[in-house]
């Protein structure tokens, strides 16, 4: 009896597995449930490819385990055997970062890196060799769908590895040049004119060459991210590019999705022809829900949306205040960091002008600055320039609201006694601020009332 129960269970569990590997393509994207990896560090199923079939020491290869910069010998094997440990966390689709061909290390002497990461590419139509080879992939592919589990590729359309230097500057020093100027005047070093594929990769004119995103304006288009060569995405020659090498790797092995690495730097029409044209694709090889979403990085505050991602001192997230503000004012309405935004309005108190620069320091409830650069607001390129207060400072420090170990974000605060905290800062919250102007002349900006009340670090 007991004998035939179990062949009974092992039949149903047998035809549940079918259907589900069957029916993986009905599922909607918003029902999955996704598992993100870098192949380099996830499992090393390979040993032998570990540096990509290279030869000489980290510089040539890229790999040295012991560096965080560089290749740590994971690979498409390594993800292959551990797919039960993925599906049973629950996991229905896996997401790996980018697995196609790299630069192995770049950046100048001393500051070299790998791209263990496979962000920075050379070849799209190739798995990269520390990886494994088209055959693993396939392998990966063809066993997650056998699970009724689905793979989405990160792809990039945003730029290459950085192959391409301009003539007029020295890496990384090349300022935006604005689209009412001449782009730089660009060149590929010797050795390097080929190293891309498809070859209309090597063709400098597909590029912006316009210099260094400050990740505002027309530059988080237009600009290199911190050198990597942005591509002309505005091009048709770019664009049928792009259908051509990503339609490739859906026709070949099936995936279920891509996600769009830098969607925000990549103008909207380029995506609004790309999407529909992979969407095609997918579907004419018989994927349905095929899945492409695309990545969007701002700092605590989206300026450009009036929405705060995160207040962590706060406790909100993901709340679109400038629309809720607009709609009961009536009026548009602009959304910034609180610090930023005192370090303008010091700005303009202080009676400076566009052509000077200042440093506004924060000693309130947290402990932040703004800065002011050349008159204009300086966010850097992840909206959180002046954060001062989030950089560890502790490894074995208290947890702040941030995620991090050691911020020194309650500097002022956190000297006085539990019970004066609370005062204290809701006294500090309201006027505070010390602008260090032209040169490092201090200059105290509205310290105000607690300091009237007597209060000593006011
Ligand atoms: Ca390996
Ligand atoms: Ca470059
Ligand atoms: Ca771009």
């Amino acid at each position: 009896m007991w004998g035939r129960g179990w062949l009974y269970a092992v039949v149903l569990a047998a035809a549940s597995w079918t259907v589900d590997a069957q029916e993986y393509r009905q599922r909607l994207p918003q029902d999955e449930v996704i598992y993100f990896l870098l192949p380099d560090r996830f499992a090393n199923g390979d040993p032998a490819n570990d540096r990509g079939g290279l030869r000489g020491g980290p510089l040539q290869t890229g790999f040295d385990p012991a560096a965080k910069g560089f290749f740590h010998g994971g690979d498409l094997r390594g993800v292959l055997g551990q797919l039960d440990y993925i599906q049973q966390l629950g996991a229905t689709a896996i997401w790996l970062a980018p697995i196609f061909k790299n630069k192995p290390v770049q950046g100048a002497p001393g500051h070299e890196s790998a791209g263990y990461h496979g962000y920075w590419i050379t070849d799209f139509t190739r798995v990269d060799p520390h990886f494994g080879t088209e055959e693993d992939f396939r392998a990966l592919v063809d066993a997650a769908h056998g699970r009724g589990m689905k793979i989405y590729m990160d792809i990039v359309v945003n730029h290459t590895a950085d192959v391409i230097f301009y003539r007029e500057c020295t890496p990384q020093m090349c300022p935006y040049r604005s689209r009412v100027e001449r782009p730089y005047t660009p060149y590929v070093p010797k050795g390097e004119e080929h190293i891309k594929f498809p070859d209309w990769l090597n063709d400098l004119s597909n590029y912006h060459n316009r210099g260094n995103s400050t990740f505002e304006g027309e530059s988080a288009l237009d600009g290199d991210f911190a050198g990597l060569d942005d591509l002309m995405t505005e091009n048709p020659r770019v664009v049928q590019g792009f259908i051509d090498i990503y339609g490739a790797w859906i026709d070949r092995y099936g995936v279920d999705g891509f996600r769009i690495d830098t969607a925000r730097h990549v103008n909207s029409e380029f995506l609004q022809t790309f999407v529909p044209a992979m969407l095609a694709r997918a579907r004419a090889r018989g994927i349905t829900n095929f899945h492409i979403f695309g990545e969007v990085y701002t700092g605590a505050v989206d300026v450009a949306s009036g929405r705060v991602e995160h207040a962590v001192n706060l406790g909100l997230s993901g709340l679109d205040l400038g629309s809720e503000v607009a709609a009961r004012l009536g009026r548009s309405v602009r959304v910034e960091n609180d610090v930023n935004a005192a370090a303008l309005g010091a700005f303009s108190l202080l009676g400076r002008t566009s052509s000077q620069s200042m440093a506004y320091l924060n000693l309130g409830t947290s402990l932040a600055a703004g800065l002011v650069l050349g008159g204009r607001l300086w966010r850097g390129s992840r909206g959180v320039a002046g954060e001062i207060g989030h950089i560890p400072v502790d490894p074995a420090g208290d947890r702040c609201g941030c995620g991090q170990r050691g911020c020194p974000r309650h500097g002022p605060i956190a000297a006085l006694a539990p019970e004066q905290q609370g005062d204290e800062a809701q006294q500090c919250g309201a006027h505070h601020g010390l602008a260090f102007a032209d040169g490092m002349s201090l200059v105290a900006v509205r310290v105000g009332e607690p300091a009237l009340r007597g209060s000593a670090r006011a």
